[in-house]
């Protein structure tokens, strides 16, 4: 009788027989694997051993350092015309892909080994996962999907179930920049990649497939899969709300997803959860709600800024069991990065003695890779086959003027609107991207499968009859007053902002209207016990008139850029806010006072 991984071995003989490994080894994630390739990689200096007394179980990998993060203009959508890829993706056509890439892999795995890691997104059990198969070459890769996803002979057994999964194909090549595409198929649910070991570009069920593939599946299917963490609230009544945050990479969503509640808080018997930090998939539930599994197992967070100021959960979780990638590390071979902690760093990212003039000693985006269940605040709501329902949306980037603390949206359709607007500096997260501040609608610029204008159009489809849709909420962290001082404290004290938009959920609190959007009245945000800047809260929570008009027409021409496929009704949204951004009696509006912020 055929079988249902008659397909499955058919590819990877197919890999096989093209890339020319000298052995294959079809992963089932036990220990005793583990072990064998934690050895291997000691030995073939891929791992360095950090300290095991202070940090078991915790080892450095040291990237090429011309291979350090994902890098866009490589990285391509292959559908069959160009305009479904659109032009927030770069496109080449699947045929003349295909060739570029096979040619690359022509005998690449030879003198190596050559992976099969089946892997899970998604509980096991969920009728929401999504399974695939990532075929690499790459030991260091094998050790990250471990972590980062359901892998080995569970997910096979799901995959010969189900008899679907997406194909993932990976070598890092030479490492020869020059030499490098990450190439993605959604009409054939497959992805090719080649040439890079780096995190978002070679362990494909991350941002490969479970945001590129899955965002054009989810599409057809009727969900949504986005660049979002996804953390439970619980008040002092015991109630958990679930809010799902999409912020651009390297904006602050692991800490947001993992954030200790302020002093005053702890106190009356507030609990954060951590449900995710990085991806979302979004389904609607029969009764109307929006419900979210996260799809990934671990975290694979940005290590320089994480301490016991920003993030106490984080620096917890990573005291075991964990890989740092191009982080430095200290006198005690413990791994360091700027801004954990006063001790000096004894060699850089690159295994150089520390020198500053050499620049930072971990290179800002150095990594750390950890299972979600070391987290502290790791809610068991994760492994929820149905998810968690989602009670708000929330969308920000870093913007260190205009922009307020927070907003919420008028309804859903605005909400598409200030999701479709959403801009933020650049980061370290990406090296070619070189502009200062871009749109990056709903985060999801690097990551969206297909065209936006029908991504647009496909969130917009969730307001429908009987559906029980959340709020949706702006929110800058970042504002900067005229010293560069940061206005607001941010990390756990951006629960407060949370908790105002919890009140507003449950219809516990008014708000100021304007034409961007529901401005919080200052007495609704609880700010005892902060020490913010003279007339820092009314910067944060005014509207400026004139900069908004200039925001928004710059809206305007960006999403004027993907033509007939944006969708009439949020062309007559912006339009409409726009007029009533003209119209509007400035004195109304809630006003920035004092002049040196
Ligand atoms: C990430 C990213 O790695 O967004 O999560 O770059
Ligand atoms: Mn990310």
């Amino acid at each position: 009788m055929p079988s249902k991984l008659d397909a499955l071995n058919r590819w990877v003989d197919e890999v096989a027989a093209r890339t020319r490994p000298d052995r294959v080894h079809w992963c089932d994630g036990s220990e005793a694997e583990s072990r064998a390739l934690t050895e291997l990689m000691l030995k073939s200096g891929d791992l360095l051993e950090l300290n095991q007394h202070t940090h078991p179980g915790c080892y450095l990998h040291r990237s090429d350092p011309r291979d350090v993060a994902r890098v866009e203009k490589v990285t391509l959508i292959c559908t069959k015309n160009e305009i479904d890829a659109g032009p927030n993706n770069h496109w080449m056509a699947p045929a003349e892909a295909h060739k570029k890439i096979d040619a690359l892999f022509d005998g690449c795995m030879r003198g190596r080994t050559m992976y099969v890691i089946p892997y899970c997104m998604g509980p096991l059990g969920s009728p929401y996962a999504r399974c695939g198969v990532e075929i690499t070459d790459s030991p260091y890769v094998v050790a990250n999907m471990r972590i980062m996803t359901r892998m080995g002979t569970a997910a096979l057994e799901r995959i010969e179930r189900e008899g679907r999964f997406v194909r993932g194909q990976h070598s890092i090549g030479t490492l020869d920049p020059a030499q490098r595409w990450i190439m993605h198929f959604p009409e054939e649910l497959t992805i090719k990649s080649y040439g890079s070991g780096y995190g978002g570009n070679a362990l494909l069920g991350k941002k490969c497939h479970a945001l590129r593939i899955a965002s054009f599946q989810a599409r057809s299917e009727g969900w949504l899969a986005e660049h979002m963490l996804i953390v439970g609230i619980e008040n002092p009544r015991g109630e958990i709300h679930y809010i799902a945050a999409a912020f651009p990479s390297a904006c602050g969503k692991t800490n947001l997803a993992m954030l200790i509640p302020p002093e005053g808080y702890r106190r009356d018997g507030w609990k954060v959860w951590t449900v995710g930090d990085d991806i979302c998939w979004i389904t609607p539930g029969k009764d109307g709600r929006l419900y979210a599994i996260n799809p990934e197992a671990g975290y694979f967070g940005v290590a320089p800024g994480t301490s016991n100021k920003t993030n106490p959960n984080a620096v917890k979780m990573l005291d075991h069991d964990a890989i740092f990638t191009n982080v430095a590390v200290t006198a005690d071979n413990d791994p360091w990065w700027e801004g954990l902690d006063d001790r000096k760093p004894v060699r850089d990212w690159q295994g150089r003695d520390y020198d500053p003039a050499n620049g930072p000693a971990a290179h800002p985006n150095s990594r750390f890779t950890v299972r979600a269940t070391q987290c502290p605040s790791w809610s068991p709501e994760a492994e929820n086959p149905e998810g968690v329902p989602i009670s708000a949306i929330v969308f920000g980037g870093r913007r260190k003027s205009l922009v307020p603390l927070v907003f919420e949206a008028r309804d859903w359709t605005h909400g598409v609107l200030v999701g479709a607007g959403l801009a933020s500096e650049t980061t370290a997260a990406a090296t070619d991207v070189g502009v200062n501040i871009r749109r990056d609608p709903m985060a999801m610029k690097p990551f969206c499968g297909y065209n936006f204008g029908d991504y647009f159009a496909h969130w917009l489809s969730f307001d429908r009859p009987n559906a029980r849709l959340p709020k949706i909420f702006h929110v800058n962290w970042f504002r900067k007053g005229q010293d560069g001082k940061f206005l607001w404290p941010g990390f756990g004290d951006n629960l407060r902002v949370l908790e105002w938009m919890l009140k507003r959920v449950n219809g516990e609190c008014g708000a100021v209207e304007t034409p961007i959007g529901l401005l919080p009245h200052a007495e609704d945000l609880n700010t005892d016990g902060l020490h913010l800047a003279d007339g820092a809260l009314n910067t944060l929570l005014a509207l400026e008139a004139e900069g908004w008009r200039a925001e928004l027409q710059a809206i305007g021409e960006y999403l004027d850029g993907y033509g007939d496929r944006l969708p009439q009704d949020l062309r007559d949204e912006l339009k409409n806010e726009r007029t009533a951004l003209e119209d509007v009696n400035e004195s109304s509006l809630p006003q920035k006072k004092a002049a040196t912020l």
